[in-house]
């Protein structure tokens, strides 16, 4: 657990360090005044937190203040930490399933007739280019391999040159499963082909990367609906989650992708990306607060161990520069 709060403490270092450079009152054992009041107000904006929740973060460090005059900025950084943790209360998405029913697990049962194949845990993942969804694939099959999960990845990004090359580098790389076909051909005949392979070989969970052309694409649409058409052939039910990977760095921005992904598509949570290079870490708030849809993971760097599970808490903490709580 410990190593896994400083990845986040190290991830979001730039939000952090944007928060403490304007505002040495906040992370310093010196009084909050008006002045400090102020830094913290600007540093919570350009951290991209949104008005509702810098006004909540700064309307309860402001009575504290009131009460005690006295009140330390290490006491007010605990102070946003506990809002923050407040206004992201359910935000977490946990994936369920991954279990096989243990019947799928003999080939045969006692009449001699062929056991159904288990189906897979479906995860797509949609965004647009260069949000990471490819890499994400990647990470998140690793990641749920380690777990002691099978995995099998569907290249069903077939649009963009090198896509489909760039996936099986990394299932190269991590070893993992992958059913992919060439730049340029049909992607729900490979979303297809892969749910067919995985239901066959009992898989646990099918990760689906897809192409990512602008969101106000008709043709974009159209192809994520066919895959989906085609996934729920093999299972009426898949993909058993729809995430959109957008890049965190974004900052408000991601708010706007998120919602016309969601309203054009249905997500079911969110993968956010790229928080390690952003000082606008606060983006997260402001997704959650408008959309309300879960965070699944989010992307701390580029190496498979930097894709994490979003924990309030420690994501609270660590953008305040704050450390773990022990309890
Ligand atoms: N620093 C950092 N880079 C990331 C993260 N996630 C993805 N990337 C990089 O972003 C770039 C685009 O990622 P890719 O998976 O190809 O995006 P796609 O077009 O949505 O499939 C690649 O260079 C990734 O290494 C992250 O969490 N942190
Ligand atoms: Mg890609």
């Amino acid at each position: 657990m410990f190593g896994l709060f400083k990845k986040f403490q190290a991830g979001f270092a730039k939000t952090v360090s944007a928060l403490a450079g304007k505002t040495a009152a906040l992370f310093g054992h010196k009084a909050v005044d008006a002045a400090a009041l102020a830094e913290i107000e600007e540093a919570l904006y350009s951290a991209d937190f949104g008005v509702e929740t810098t006004g909540e973060i700064l309307a309860e460090i402001k009575t504290a203040v009131r009460k005690d005059p006295g009140l330390q900025g290490r006491q007010a950084a605990e102070l946003g930490a506990a809002v923050l943790a407040r206004v992201l209360a359910g935000s977490e998405g946990r994936i369920e399933g991954g279990a096989r029913p243990p019947a799928a697990l003999a080939a045969e049962n006692t009449t001699g007739c062929l056991v159904p194949p288990a189906t897979p845990t479906v995860i797509a993942l949609i965004g647009v280019n260069g949000s990471g969804k490819t890499t994400t694939a990647a990470k998140l099959g690793w990641r749920l391999k380690q777990e002691g999960h099978t995995v099998m990845l569907a290249a069903c990004d077939t649009f963009r040159a090198a896509a489909v090359e760039q996936l099986k580098a990394w299932a190269g790389r991590l070893d993992l499963e992958i059913v992919a076909s060439r730049t340029g051909a049909d992607s729900a005949a490979v979303a297809f082909d892969a749910m067919q392979a995985a239901r066959v070989r009992g898989r646990d969970f099918l990760l689906v990367d897809t192409a990512g052309r602008l969101h106000t694409k008709v043709n974009l649409m159209e192809e994520l609906a066919k895959i989906r058409r085609v996934l729920q052939k093999h299972d009426p039910a898949a993909p058993h989650h729809a995430w959109l990977v957008v890049d965190g760095s974004l900052g408000g921005n991601s708010v706007e992708q998120a919602r016309v992904f969601h309203k054009s598509f249905g997500l079911t949570g969110l993968v956010v990306t790229k928080l390690d290079g952003t000082s606008r870490g606060g983006a997260l708030a402001a997704i959650w607060r408008e959309l309300r849809l879960p965070i699944y993971f989010i992307g701390l760097g580029e190496q498979p161990e930097d894709l994490q599970p979003f924990k309030v808490g420690s994501y609270a903490r660590a953008v305040f520069g704050l450390e773990d709580k022990q309890d």
